[in-house]
């Protein structure tokens, strides 16, 4: 039972805390010094600008919290449907800005902190960025995050607390290296610390039959697990504010941390470093997010941050519904979890091991609450990517876990042997068990059969699920398969990281609604023409570069000794993501190199001009980091940098060619170069990208795009016109023939044009200074991506591709040659991203897979600022 203490009569209570709820300037400015004394202790007399953004982090928290309690009371009250977005990853970046606009009191702080000798954007600046994802499947997330909440729904994350994120990236002798991210080292103010929540995982141990003893004491399952570690859950809470709502959703991400009672056990048999190693071993789990992106490290590490996080989790869900009274037969009316891709796939067996041995339900009640309850989302079809784990590893560390995914196989072959009696090939193809040397779990086929639906995340990602990947289940479960096209949210990704454009958009449309409706966005395409509308809208353009360039000065050339002049009437082309092959950075540089070779030749024609006359200048910017395994993406980093090292220091070709690689690409990061981009770069192989999401967020910002027909891209296409974007290459039944023609060994000839790059190389022209002071020759560090583009058979077809991509780009070189079309262009593609508001795919999900409707918190707080 909860403890409820004795507070009857809440009216004392409410009236304090009214009167602590600051609605003024003074106020405000009240509570912020109140914090800098008290919660921060620092002196009033020395405050700097990070015990500034402290403090008034503080204060916006102590609103988020008021929102928050109202809306947590209010759900538990109602009792509605709910969701829970299960997600090993959150990539959230900064939180003041986002809470600031969320509750629409920026204009109120702003002037509080300007009495104070504060400007409110340079507190922005103080915050790290909570980079607790890898890329795309983190920050969407985070993206549902913020549309549930703003749509009302009444959904709550869970995740992980690691102590440290996303590495950070330095570029050291143009190669990349990796530094620790000690992202909590100056206090996270936002969360909240619940040390009255929390869980004992199991691990290792045995499975053993429950006594006759056992069950007469009211055991209700058939087995008990022995485990031979147990560790502790905390919660950690992080309110997520709805934007103009009162509802504020919970992020509730878990620390591990020992457990007392198995301490003690070990101490007692007198084997103390034993223990202080066991108790590493448990604080270990949540230390570190892997930094693999689209490609899964198969370390039992990482199988243990999976179960931790499931099993913390359900328990959490499955207590939060006890305590309602109602049967755990309903437990899928109420209840709907997403398993954001594989990684927290584990929780399915979870859920069937509570129902199973804690609440003694039989195994087909038991099933069918689960399947009900669960949805899955896959978010890849690299066959590298998708998870299996080795049987020994799983057996060893949750062997309850293991007999019960053994025990879904079994009931679910038999199904399977039924409807397709004799055909065992497709039996093994389905199986979650793959049979081989070691037997390995594939979690994909474990979160097939545990749904009842099974999204991909964009339109062709869905059909390449459906015909290609998971056919057999097609087959079988028709009905599970769809898909939800990916969104993003457009108050961070317009609304606060492009205050120019934002400007200029309410303007024209005469009003904010359309941070809200996002549909109104479709009206911006009446004034496409107008000509006030294009100047303002070329002048934000132009402050988003502005701001951008001097973001570059201040980092990137601080200590450049000649540092190359950047002009904002330059074409901006930005290719930001992680660094992959499929990604295709490898095809733009070499692409960019060739730009530089023709400038050259163009150069010698007109020797005597100090710039190159009747060339658009070009400003080409590279962002992402490599999984600091994976060679080749470290290669084609270094592969970048010296080519940008090459081309800047070029005194021919410098007014019109400019190369960067921004080193440490994170969310604050993107937020200032996608709003000053002119083009962005979504050239990946096509069937590749599952969806992408840089995509929608370049076009929101009036980029145009650079694309293959792939992901999302395609329906980004289709809803702007592919006429306005500049598409080119094979598409993915094309990728499919031409592989299959490399595999029968009919290899190409390579293009001349990527042959004069390769030559290039080949002829030492990026070999540092190092390098060449060693005696290197030739391609050097670039042999082996030089031999693969001479192959002819290159897997993800950058030579195949090559020369409509350069057409692609000479396309675009024209296009912005003529400011008012491409202006009116820009207009446009923001005027066509209504559909790629994760608001759209939040009630997509909703609708149609969680069956959850909005839960809105009436207007007790109500003291929503109008500004
Ligand atoms: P439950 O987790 O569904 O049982 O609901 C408790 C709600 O109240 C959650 O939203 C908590 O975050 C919130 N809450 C308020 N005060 C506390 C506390 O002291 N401990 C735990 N949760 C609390
Ligand atoms: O998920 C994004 C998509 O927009 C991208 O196209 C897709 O590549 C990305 C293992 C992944 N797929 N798989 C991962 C991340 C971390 C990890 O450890 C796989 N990320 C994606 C959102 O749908």
């Amino acid at each position: 039972a909860e403890d409820k203490g004795s507070v009857d009569d809440t009216t004392k209570l409410w009236e304090i805390l009214s009167e602590y709820q600051p609605r003024t300037v003074e106020a405000i400015q009240k509570q912020i010094v109140t914090h800098i004394e008290y919660t921060l202790a620092r002196s009033r007399f020395t405050i700097d600008h990070h015990s500034a953004y402290m403090a008034t982090a503080y204060s916006v928290r102590d609103r988020l919290l008021e929102y928050f309690n109202d809306t947590q009371q209010y759900f538990n009250e109602v009792f509605p449907k709910r969701v829970y977005y299960l997600s090993i990853e959150y990539l959230l970046g900064r939180t003041l800005a986002n809470a600031l606009t969320s509750l629409n009191i920026s204009g109120v702080y702003r002037e509080s902190l300007r009495e104070l000798g504060f400007v409110l954007e340079d507190l922005y600046n103080q915050e790290q960025d909570a980079a607790l994802g890898n890329g795309g499947l983190g920050r969407l997330a985070a993206c549902y995050l913020d549309s549930a909440a703003a749509l009302d729904l009444p959904l709550w994350g869970y995740g992980l607390r690691y102590n440290y994120g996303m590495f950070t990236q330095s570029i050291i002798e143009e190669k990349q290296s990796e530094f620790p991210d000690f992202w909590l080292s100056r206090g996270f103010p936002w969360e909240i610390e619940r040390l009255d929540v929390v869980y004992a995982v199991n691990m290792y141990g045995f499975v053993r039959k429950a006594t006759p003893a056992e069950l007469e004491d009211g055991y209700k399952g058939k087995f008990v697990w022995e485990p031979d570690m147990e560790v502790l859950a905390v919660a950690y809470d992080l309110p997520i504010p709805g934007y103009k709502t009162n509802t504020t959703l919970n992020l509730r991400l878990w620390q591990s941390k020992p457990s007392h009672d198995f301490d003690l056990m070990s101490f007692n048999r007198g084997n103390y470093t034993a223990a202080i190693a066991l108790r590493q071993e448990c604080e270990n789990i949540t230390s570190v997010l892997y930094p693999d992106d689209s490609t899964p490290q198969g370390r039992e590490l990482r199988l243990k941050q999976q179960y931790f996080f499931a099993s913390a989790s359900l328990q959490d869900i499955v207590r939060r519904y006890r305590k309602s009274g109602r049967s755990l037969l309903e437990f899928g009316q109420y209840n709907a979890i997403q398993i954001n891709d594989t990684h927290p796939a584990v929780a399915i067996p979870e859920l069937m091991r509570i129902l199973l041995d804690e609440e003694g339900l039989p195994w087909g009640e038991a099933w069918a609450v689960c399947v009900q309850t669960f949805a899955y989302t896959n978010h890849t079809v690299l066959p590298e990517a998708l998870e299996t784990w080795p049987v020994p590893v799983m057996e060893k560390l949750l062997p309850r876990i293991m007999q019960i995914i053994f025990d879904i196989n079994c009931t679910f072959l038999s199904c399977v042997r039924k409807r397709f009696p004799g055909d065992e090939s497709r039996v093994e193809r389905v199986s979650i068990i793959a049979e081989g040397h070691t037997q390995l779990v594939r979690m994909a086929h474990l979160g097939i059969v545990g749904s009842h639906a099974v999204n991909a995340v964009a339109r062709l990602h869905g059909e390449i699920i459906q015909d290609r990947l998971f056919r057999d289940f097609y087959e079988m479960f028709p009905k599970r398969f769809t898909y939800v096209t990916n969104g993003v949210t457009p108050r961070r990704w317009l609304l606060e990281c492009n205050p120019y454009l934002s400007h200029v958009i309410t303007d024209t449309l005469g009003s904010e609604d359309w941070t809200k409706d996002i549909e109104q966005l479709c009206r911006l395409k009446d004034h496409a023409t107008s000509r006030k509308l294009q100047q303002q809208w070329l002048m934000a353009k132009r402050l988003a570069k502005e701001r951008l360039i001097l973001f570059l000065k201040t980092t990137q050339l601080k200590d450049d000794p000649n540092p190359p002049t950047l002009d904002p009437n330059a074409m901006f082309v930005v290719h930001i993501k992680r660094i992959h092959e499929y990604k295709r950075q490898l095809m733009n540089i070499l692409q960019v190199l060739l730009r530089y070779l023709r400038l050259k030749d163009y150069a010698e024609l007109v020797t005597g001009t100090e710039s190159i006359p009747h060339v658009v200048p070009r400003v080409i910017i590279f962002a992402g980091k490599a999984a600091p395994a994976y060679t080749r993406a470290k290669e084609i980093i270094q592969l970048i940098v010296s080519a940008a090292r090459l081309i800047n220091n070029d005194p021919v070709t410098r007014n019109s060619l400019v190369v960067f690689f921004v080193a440490d690409y994170n969310v604050s990061k993107a937020e200032i170069l996608i709003p000053a981009a002119d083009i962005s770069e979504h050239i990946s192989t096509a069937g590749m990208e599952a969806s992408g999401t840089s995509n929608m967020k370049f076009a929101l910002n009036g980029a145009n795009i650079i694309g293959t027909y792939d992901g999302a891209n395609i329906e980004i296409a289709e809803e702007v016109g592919k006429e306005k974007l500049f598409m080119f290459g094979a598409n993915a039944k094309e990728v499919e023939d031409v592989r299959a023609a490399y595999a029968r060994g009919e290899a190409e000839t390579i293009p001349t044009d990527l042959d004069r790059v390769i030559s290039f190389i080949e002829s030492g022209a990026l070999l540092s200074k190092e390098e060449r002071a060693r005696g290197i020759t030739g391609a050097g560090a670039y042999r082996a991506i030089c031999d693969e583009m001479r192959s002819g058979t290159d897997y993800w077809l950058v030579a195949h591709d090559f020369q409509s991509y350069i057409k692609a780009q000479a396309q675009a070189d024209r296009a912005f040659a003529n400011p008012k079309a491409w202006t009116e262009n820009s207009i446009n593609l923001t005027g066509g991203m209504a559909h790629f508001s994760s608001d759209r795919s939040v009630k997509e999900y909703a609708d149609r897979i969680w069956k959850v409707k909005p839960c809105p918190v009436p207007g007790q707080t109500g003291s929503i600022e109008e500004e």
